[in-house]
């Protein structure tokens, strides 16, 4: 029995999910023209699919599992469960006006005209603020809208904001900030549930290593209990004599969060030769 799995067929998220994928040992060759891909070395089916119908086809359990953005997934609303965020596909939906207009709050909305791929959200929005607009839906290029004077303001999704920027518009605020997640179909025979649990295992442990790396660093024995306080590693770090007497190696793991400041206090805590690896597989 195969686990069937939605993912984007072309487009800002393809690229990201064949990769995840894998990096998680499971071999797919991306789309091309094909519907769908069979894993080689692991029970899964890929369709490739737009990304607008992945959560239909997960409610359907056409597909037990989908990759999609948040964007996407709360704007269809259907019932499918969020089992694991991806980190990426980050993007945020925004309202943004003329860089002309002085928005102060949503109330610069009231009576006024938006243009968006997102009526659901952009509704929900207006309606938490108590503000009546009119909702212009256009399916792409949302941000021509207000230059040709089909909207006066925009509800788009933002990375970099060049976009909105070489349209004259400017964010003036975030309704929604997303990224790409890992969707289940409710209900899953117990022998599919298994392999998902499997899926997620692998998928875990590749997050958990792009979030840490791998330190060795030489210190003098004297810092080694400051040096110790400042490095979490899995467990406790690793400690190898040098053949230089009264010196030690250790080996430890840091966080990508706090990696830069724990560098500079570890150097002040009399770290030398200090070197950084990245991890493949973090499995614990
Ligand atoms: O064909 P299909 O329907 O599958 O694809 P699509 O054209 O609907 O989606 P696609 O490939 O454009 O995006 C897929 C998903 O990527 C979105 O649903 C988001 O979850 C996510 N994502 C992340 C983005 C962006 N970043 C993004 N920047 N989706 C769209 N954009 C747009 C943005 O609106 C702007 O027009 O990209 C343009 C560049 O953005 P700036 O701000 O960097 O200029
Ligand atoms: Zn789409």
């Amino acid at each position: 029995m195969n686990l069937k799995l939605a993912i984007q067929k072309s487009g800002r998220l393809h690229e990201d999910s064949i990769k995840l994928l894998n990096d998680c040992g499971i071999a797919v060759k991306s789309g091309g023209n094909h519907l769908r891909a069979v894993a080689e070395n692991f029970p899964l089916e890929v369709y490739f699919l737009r990304d607008d119908d992945i959560p239909q086809y997960v409610e359907d359990g056409v597909a037990h599992l989908g990759i999609v953005g948040e964007n996407v997934l709360y704007e269809k609303g259907k019932h499918v469960e969020i089992i694991e965020a991806l980190g990426f596909g980050k993007c945020r939906l925004s309202i943004a006006v003329k860089k002309t207009d002085a928005y102060n709050s949503s109330d610069f909305l009231q009576g006024k005209r938006i243009a968006t791929s997102y009526p659901v959200l952009t509704q929900k929005f207006l309606d938490k603020n108590q503000v009546t607009a009119e909702i212009h839906e256009i399916s792409g290029s949302v941000e021509l809208a207000p230059g040709i004077g089909l909207a006066d303001a925009v509800c788009d999704l933002v990375s970099s904001g060049s976009t909105l920027f070489m349209n004259g518009l400017q964010e003036v605020q975030t309704i929604l900030k997303s990224q790409a997640v890992l969707v289940r179909q409710l209900e899953l025979d117990p022998e599919l549930e298994k392999i998902v649990s499997q899926l997620l295992f692998r998928i875990r442990s590749v997050k958990k290593a792009k979030n840490n790396k791998y330190i060795l660093l030489n210190a003098p024995n004297e810092s080694l209990p400051k040096i110790f306080e400042l490095l979490p590693g899995m467990k406790s770090p690793t400690v190898l004599p040098l053949a230089d007497e009264g010196w030690s190696s250790v080996h430890s793991v840091l966080n990508e969060d706090e990696f830069w400041e724990k560098i500079e206090a570890l150097k002040n805590a009399g770290a030398q030769g200090i070197l950084v690896v990245p991890i493949e597989k973090m499995i614990m």
